[in-house]
């Protein structure tokens, strides 16, 4: 979004695998310990503003600028409950579908695979990726007929299709949007940027990802 709208930004790294969200600076802007957040310095009234939440930061970069987030009511609405369908379900079930396929068979004391949850998460992922296919039938966009907030918040998740066990054959019309998006010129100098690789845990990264950091009373 900020590539998308020319906004100047720095990026600042918090390396998760380290447990910098976990820190006092970090949790006082997101205090969900999760990335990303963002501090806008120019801010409603030209003051600071820190937010958490990818879906409320597009909204609110979005009503900011004044771009990707249609002013009509009727494709607004639209474009608003498909980015909330990413919220509450293609984002958070396509994590359970990496966490049971990709990431506890890499556990450090011994691979954990439990073919429930993995068929589970397999088969919803499949399910959302369905629903995302008769959505995208005879259209360019997801939502709101346009290029908005909504295909923003949805297409990182579907660049990790590999690692949720998912072939896009099997999804035509998100294959086709899934090009078209990867060509923007924005989208692209992203992907070049940001690479997401997950290639093994030690004890310490599996602690601070799943275990005893992750969970300790804060
Ligand atoms: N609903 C959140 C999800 C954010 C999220 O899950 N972030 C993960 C990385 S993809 C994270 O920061 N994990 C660190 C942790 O849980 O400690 C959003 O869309 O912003």
């Amino acid at each position: 979004m900020l590539e998308e709208c020319g906004l100047p930004y720095k990026l600042i790294l918090v390396d998760i695998g380290k447990g910098d969200q976990f820190s006092a600076d970090f949790l006082k802007i997101s205090p969900n310990n999760k990335v990303p957040a963002i501090v806008d310095h120019d801010g409603p009234g030209g003051r600071s503003l820190a937010m958490f939440e990818s879906g409320a930061i597009l909204q609110y970069l979005a009503e900011k600028t004044g771009r990707f987030l249609p002013a009509d009511p009727v494709h607004r609405w639209d474009v608003l409950q498909w980015l909330f369908w990413q919220m509450g379900g293609f984002g958070p079930m396509l994590g359970q579908a990496h966490h049971f396929l990709a990431y506890a068979p890499m556990n450090p004391a011994g691979p954990i695979v439990l073919p429930y949850a993995q068929d589970r998460y397999r088969n919803e992922t499949a399910r959302l990726y369905g629903v995302l296919d008769r959505q995208l039938e005879g259209k360019e966009h997801v939502a709101g007929g346009e290029y908005s907030i909504a295909d923003m918040a949805i297409f990182p998740w579907a660049r990790l299709h590999p690692r949720q066990e998912q072939d896009l054959a099997s999804f035509p019309n998100v294959r086709l949007w899934y090009e078209t998006m990867a060509q923007r010129p924005a989208v692209s100098r992203d992907i070049a940027a940001s690479e997401d690789i997950v290639d093994g845990f030690t004890a310490e990264s599996w602690a601070v990802s799943f275990g005893s950091a992750q969970y300790q009373k804060r």
